[in-house]
């Protein structure tokens, strides 16, 4: 029954001049957003409504509302809609290798030719948090082209996501620095599912406006008898070229300085403990991309003696 007003009427078997009628309210309750739906356990029965966003060659669909996405999949049965198609679903919650599906029991068409959904800019560490919604992913680099397969693309900062089954593209070649719009899957691991050889475009790195952010708390007091671990998480919208410390005992004129080395994702530096004065130590963190510069604000350290 659609969602809106309707009157029961009851009609007297014995005397049909005796009628009876009520008007009653048909609420949608069971009709959930699909992030609501997904909050629930697999095995639950859910209604929800989304536009088709992808079909791949195993009948998965991919269904997208304001809320989130969810992939429909009943045993690569054709369930008759197509891209752009707003489906109307009822089923039960499955995940299969990560990916949350709906086993649809019930599909209806509500209308054909809607537009796709917006892509949302992510990037490649945070794909599986927009499990099948459509996203786009800036600047990567195509690796070797698998139409059967996996083609990895990787971005500046060389994290890697593979693009399944990746259609057939003849503006685009191996080693291309390309935007790719996609749905964002999984299969054990995140992955891309992309529609059209269109989705994938040409892209050129402009100039590098973005200086990097140095993320770092900064040590009030050390002990003069053991070396000095300074560490400070370094990012950058491209590529880290280089982290240094910066330091020198209070009341020194030159800054001695050393490279910052990355291990475990936060660049890190030790200053000897022969190096280190009662006297203070002044230190702070340079990092550069190449084209950009930042340093970390001056700290002034007591050491102790301990
Ligand atoms: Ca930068």
């Amino acid at each position: 029954m659609a969602q809106g007003k309707a009157t029961i009427t009851a009609v007297s078997t014995h005397n049909n001049t005796i009628i009876a009628s009520h008007e009653i309210t048909v609420k949608s309750s069971s009709l959930k957003t699909i992030e609501e739906a997904k909050a629930l356990p697999d095995g639950n029965t859910v209604s929800v409504q989304g536009t088709v966003t992808f079909i791949d060659s195993n009948n998965n669909y991919y269904i997208q509302d304001d809320t989130g996405g969810i992939d429909l999949f009943k045993n690569r049965q054709d369930l008759g809609l197509s891209v752009g198609d707003m489906a109307a679903v009822t089923g039960k919650l499955a995940t299969y290798r990560g990916l949350r599906e709906i086993v649809p029991d019930g599909v209806v068409k509500v209308s054909s030719n809607n537009p796709l959904p917006e892509p949302k800019l992510v990037t490649i560490k945070d794909v599986n948090n927009y499990q099948s919604q459509r996203v786009k992913i800036e600047n990567v680099t195509l690796g070797t082209i698998n139409t059967d397969g996996n083609t990895e693309i990787t971005n500046l900062q060389g994290n890697k996501i593979n693009i399944y089954r990746i259609p057939m593209l003849k503006e685009v070649k191996e080693g291309d620095l390309v935007n790719v719009t996609a749905v964002a899957s999984i299969f054990d691991t995140p992955q891309l599912r992309v529609r059209v050889a269109e989705d994938i475009i040409k892209t050129e790195l402009g100039e590098d406006e973005v200086p990097p952010v140095i993320d770092h708390t900064p040590i009030m007091e050390g002990n003069i008898n053991l070396d000095l671990e300074v560490k400070a998480k370094v990012t950058d919208d491209r590529k880290i070229e280089k982290v240094k410390l910066y330091y020198r005992t209070k009341g020194e004129k030159d800054y001695k300085s050393k490279e910052m080395t990355l291990i475990d994702e936060e660049y890190g530096a030790v200053i000897p403990k022969v190096e280190l004065n009662i006297l203070g130590l002044e230190y702070y963190i340079w990092a550069t991309d190449g084209t950009n510069e930042i340093t970390d604000p001056k700290i002034i350290l007591i050491l102790h003696i301990l």
